[in-house]
């Protein structure tokens, strides 16, 4: 058996993420490694939240709470969410943790101590209005390749080029929108990436064929620009401080690491995180240090942070010249937009996870954003499609199935599974049909293709209502009751292989259909093909109950009703974030 690590692009502490920062980073990396453990893998699924930078400081500010303060309690309420979405993760961390501040200052030494890191002199954009250096973020301009006018200093995020703010045309102040901007003279760390270009290289060729073309073609895109080296402190109050024993100049004017370089360090920070909080205190290293070939490292992120997993953070671990565990699979998306607009935090456009569950349950939001994942290409929310497919999948195909079969067999033949006649020919077609499918939905998901894979789920569940069309058991049990009795346990059968097989889509709804069924020590253990093909796991006289309602549809008068409160067209060329 593998042991699975698996990593979600760490949400930004500065505010609540909308549905598209959702769908391309936790909520598959979540599918996944439940998915895995249902295959009794060894899973260790690992989030945290990413606090440092200046987009923490000024939101802390503006909420006029000291950052630290703002942090702890905004990783609290993205933790409820993240909770409410049931996202089990084996930890969610947090970036400013001891654990991270200790093994990033060990990367940068590391570095230094094998000459990846230089001390340089550079001149950097001050803002008299804002007084003070802006960060790159913090300078707008137009992108000198593809002319969108509001790339930020750090990264177009049209087409993903990472910039320096120098690079921008028309540079102006993201705070204030000066223009004044004038340059002056300061210390910080560089990490010779251009040094290390070769290795990079190396490594990303080694896994061209096996991952995604969005993630290798965002790499060797990188790659072909040639990597540059980059600036990693910035002037803040906020982040991991550099170390005095090395750098005790830089450390005494008070500089810190730039976020990007300890946020993918956290990955290793929230394990060791995890690992301490254990009560027998685990074991981190075998997952991240002189890791064997039996771990399998998977990261998901949407397609702007692919940049950083393929080519940054390697070159960082590979700089330590130590054995650091580096990326096996990198699942990357492309983004959910709104209405054909984009999601925006910045102006609050689009639906926030927050929102999101006041409407409705997580499972909607799961089964939706995933039967739409963007994986080929950006794909579109909105109310009619979202409501959609709840109303014919979830509610028409799968619940509907669910509580017709139960409720018509609790009608006819009380409380427990019916026995009935022998299965026979219709049942040997269907088992077939469900082995096939299954197999089918597993080859998705080994291979992370979750659109496909929710195709696949939806065709097992849309096998079951043809069969219950064909069997008609409401006109059987008009003149033989065995069969009537035989099609119900068929289908009864059915509902408990969809709760093992949706678990990694609607675990909660996974849940209430499994434990439907008096079944001592159920678990939701995986099918395996000849349970498929038999469909013989729950064996007559089991007892079972009704399970309320599993999925409410959606109406005309909800749709009115969220379309008013969420917007239905954005302008098409607003800002995004
Ligand atoms: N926090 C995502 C973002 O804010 C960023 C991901 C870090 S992953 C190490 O765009
Ligand atoms: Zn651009």
């Amino acid at each position: 058996m593998a042991r699975h690590l698996i990593t979600s692009a760490l949400p930004y502490i500065n505010g609540i993420k909308h549905l598209g920062n959702m769908v391309g980073s936790m909520l598959p990396a979540d599918v996944y490694a439940r998915y895995l453990r249902q295959r009794d893998h060894e899973v260790l699924y690992i989030c945290a939240t990413d606090e440092h930078g200046t987009p923490a400081e000024l939101a802390a500010a503006e909420a006029g709470l000291p950052v630290a303060d703002f942090c702890a309690q905004q990783h609290e309420v993205q933790r409820g969410i993240y909770e409410g979405f049931d996202l089990a993760f084996d930890y969610f961390g947090r970036s400013s943790s001891p654990q991270n501040v200790e093994i990033t200052q060990r990367f940068a030494r590391q570095l230094h101590r094998n000459g990846f890191i230089e001390e340089r002199a550079i001149r950097q954009m001050y803002s008299a209005a804002d007084s003070r250096f802006l960060p790159d973020r913090y300078i707008i301009g137009t992108c000198p390749h593809c002319g969108y006018d509001k790339a930020r200093g750090d990264q177009c995020e049209n087409c993903t080029r990472v910039l320096d703010p120098t690079d921008l045309i028309e540079p102006r102040s993201a705070i204030s929108g000066s223009t004044e901007l004038e340059v002056r003279e300061t210390k910080h760390l560089f990490l010779l990436q251009s040094k290390l270009e070769g290795e990079v290289k190396k490594f990303v060729d080694a896994h061209t064929d096996e991952w995604p073309v969005l993630s290798s073609s965002i790499a060797h895109k990188w790659l072909t620009e040639g990597l540059q080296d980059r600036s990693i402190t910035r002037d803040l109050d906020w982040g991991v401080p550099v170390p005095a024993d090395t750098w005790p100049e830089l450390a005494a004017e008070g500089k810190v690491f730039y976020v990007w370089f300890d946020a993918p360090i956290e990955y290793i920070g929230a394990t060791k995180e995890w690992a301490d909080a254990q009560p027998d205190s685990r074991d981190w290293k075998s997952w991240w240090y002189e890791a064997d070939e039996s771990v399998r490292y998977t990261e998901f992120m949407a397609k702007d942070n692919v940049p950083f997993h393929t080519v940054m953070f390697p070159a960082t671990q590979l700089g330590t010249r130590e054995p650091w565990k580096k990326v096996d699979f990198v699942k990357s998306f492309n983004w959910l937009n709104y209405y054909g607009g984009k999601f925006s935090t910045s102006q609050n456009r689009g639906i926030f996870t927050d929102a999101a569950l006041e409407l409705l349950p997580a499972d909607y939001w799961r089964y939706f954003l995933l039967a739409a994942a963007p994986e080929s290409d950006d794909a579109s929310f909105s109310w009619e499609f979202f409501s959609s497919v709840v109303n014919k999948d979830l509610a028409d195909t799968l619940g509907n199935f669910v509580n017709r079969v139960l409720s018509f067999s609790r009608k006819r033949f009380g409380d427990a599974v019916p026995a009935g006649a022998e299965a026979g020919e219709a049942e040997e077609k269907l088992g077939r049909e469900i082995a096939g499918l299954l197999a089918e939905y597993e080859e998705h998901m080994d291979a992370l293709r979750f659109r496909k894979a929710a195709a696949a789920l939806r065709a097992l569940w849309s096998a079951g209502n043809a069969y219950l069309e064909e069997k008609a058991p409401w006109l059987e049990i008009k003149t033989d009751q065995d069969a009537a009795a035989l099609t119900l346990r068929t289908a009864m059968n059915l509902i408990h292989l969809y709760s093992v097989v949706s678990e990694p889509f609607v675990p909660s709804s996974a849940k209430a259909m499994r434990s439907a069924f008096a079944l001592p020590d159920d678990t939701a253990a995986w099918v395996s093909a000849d349970e498929a093909r038999s469909l013989s796991s729950v064996p007559a006289g089991t007892g079972f109950t009704v399970p309320p309602v599993l999925f409410q549809k959606i109406t005309e008068d909800d749709l009115e009703s969220y379309r008013e409160r969420f917007g239905g067209e954005p302008e098409a060329d607003a800002d995004a974030q």
